[in-house]
C-alpha cells in the first residue's frame, strides 16, 4: 500500500489521447446534463486516469477484504452462521471481478491491477489492515464497514461513469444484506451473556475510528476531491459523508444496547447533525505508508492465493482454448 498507486493504462477503448474539440464539449454537455460517460465515448485523460485509480483502489478492497472475513470461515460458530460468512466473503469477490471488468473498460489491463497488487504497489482501504482476533469482530465488520461502504458507494450508483455507476447498484444491494447480517450478530452478542456483550462492544471499541477513515481524509486533506466532484464521480465530500454515518451509527447503536467509543460524540441541535471526536489521522497515515497491523501479512496472503490458484486459472484457460477449438471445428463442418 505504498509507492506509486496508479495502474498502467494500455491505450483504451477511445484511447488515451486527449479528446477532440468536439469530443470535450460533448463531454462536457453530458457532466452538465447529469448524463453517464459511456466507454467509447471521447473523454479527459485526467478523468480516464482518475476512474482507474479509484475503481482499481476499490477493487483491491474488495479483494483483500475478504481476508478479514475469511479468517472466520471455518470457525464460525454454526453451520448457519458459516454458511452465511461464506455467502458473503464470495459476494465480495463477485464485487471485486465486476470492478476490475469496469477498470478494464477505461482501457486499464487486468494483469497490470493484479501485479501492481501482488507487488504491494496498489492501495487498497485502509480498514483491511486491522485484525479479527474474535467472532464479535464479524459482526463489527457488517455493521460498521459494510454500513460504512454503503453511505460511500450509494451516491457512487450515480457517478458520471456508466459502467462503475451501474456496477454499484448491484454491489450497494448486496452490502446491505451484508450490514444487516453484521448487525444481527452484534444484536445476539449484546443480547447474550455479559461475557458475549463485553465481546460486542470490545469490538465495535476497536472497529469505530477505523470504519470512519474508511472515508478518506478530512477534505482539507483530500487532494482528488475537487476534481472529482467536478467530474460528478463523487457526488459529495469525505467529510460529508463520514457525518452522514455518525448519524446513522447513533440510533443503530442505541438499539444494539452498545456504546460508540467517543466521549465527543453528541447532538447539536444549531447543526442538525452529530458532533464527533477528532480522528488519529496519523494513524491513517501510517496505515496508508504500509505500517498497519496486517499490510504485510494481507499481501503475503494474497500472493500466495495467487501462486496456490495457478492450475485454476491454467485449467481455466485450457478448457476455454479447447472449447474454441471445438466451435471452430463445428464452424467448418457447418461451412
Ligand atoms: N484507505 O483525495 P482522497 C468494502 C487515499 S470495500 C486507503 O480523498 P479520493 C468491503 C486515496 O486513494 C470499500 N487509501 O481520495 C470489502 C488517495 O490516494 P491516491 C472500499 C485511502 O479517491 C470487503 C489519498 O488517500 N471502498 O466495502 O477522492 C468486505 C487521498 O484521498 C483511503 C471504496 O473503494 C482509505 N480509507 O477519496 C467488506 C469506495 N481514503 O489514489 C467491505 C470507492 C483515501 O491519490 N472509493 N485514501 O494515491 C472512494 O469513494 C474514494 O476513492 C475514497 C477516497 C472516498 C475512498
Amino acid at each position: 500500500m505504498h509507492g506509486d498507486h496508479a495502474p498502467a493504462t494500455s491505450a483504451g477503448p477511445a484511447g488515451p489521447a486527449e479528446p477532440s474539440a468536439s469530443g470535450q464539449s460533448s463531454f462536457d454537455r453530458v457532466i452538465a446534463g447529469d448524463g453517464r460517460i459511456e466507454p467509447r465515448d471521447e473523454m479527459p485523460d485526467d478523468y480516464r486516469k482518475s476512474l482507474i485509480r479509484q475503481i482499481s483502489q476499490h477493487a483491491h478492497s474488495e479483494i483483500i477484504g475478504m481476508q478479514p472475513e475469511g479468517n472466520w470461515i471455518t470457525r464460525a460458530p454454526s453451520l448457519h452462521r458459516k454458511a452465511i460468512l461464506m455467502a458473503k466473503v464470495q459476494d465480495e469477490a463477485g464485487h471485486g471481478l465486476y470492478l476490475y471488468s469496469a477498470a478494464e473498460t477505461l482501457g486499464a489491463s487486468r494483469e497490470d491491477m493484479m501485479q501492481a497488487l501482488l507487488a504491494g504497489k496498489a492501495r487498497y482501504s485502509s480498514i483491511f489492515n486491522y485484525p479479527t482476533p474474535t467472532w464479535a469482530d464479524i459482526g463489527a465488520i457488517g455493521w460498521l464497514v459494510d454500513g460504512a461502504a454503503i453511505c460511500n458507494q450509494v451516491p457512487l450508483c450515480r457517478a458520471s461513469y456508466g459502467p462503475y455507476a451501474r456496477a454499484m447498484i448491484r454491489i450497494c444491494k448486496e452490502e446491505s444484506f451484508h450490514q444487516r447480517q453484521g448487525f444481527e450478530i452484534l444484536l445476539t452478542l449484546s443480547r447474550g451473556t455479559p461475557a458475549q456483550h463485553e465481546l460486542a462492544q470490545e469490538a465495535v471499541n476497536r472497529w469505530y475510528a477505523p470504519s470512519l477513515m474508511m472515508f478518506g481524509p478530512p477534505d482539507a486533506d483530500s487532494p482528488n476531491s475537487a476534481k472529482s466532484m467536478a467530474w460528478k464521480i463523487k457526488r459529495f465530500s469525505n467529510d460529508e459523508l463520514r457525518q452522514r454515518f455518525v448519524d446513522m451509527l447513533v440510533p443503530q447503536a442505541q438499539a444494539l444496547g452498545l456504546t460508540l467509543p467517543d466521549p465527543d460524540l453528541r447532538w447539536n441541535a444549531e447543526r442538525g447533525h452529530y458532533d464527533f471526536g477528532e480522528l488519529d489521522w496519523s494513524e491513517f497515515k501510517a496505515v496508508l505508508a504500509g505500517q498497519g497491523q496486517c499490510n504485510v501479512q494481507r499481501v503475503e496472503h494474497r500472493r500466495r492465493a495467487h501462486t496456490e490458484g495457478a492450475w485454476v486459472r491454467e485449467a481455466a484457460m485450457a478448457h476455454a482454448a479447447k472449447k474454441a477449438a471445438r466451435q471452430q471445428q463445428s464452424a467448418r463442418g457447418a461451412a
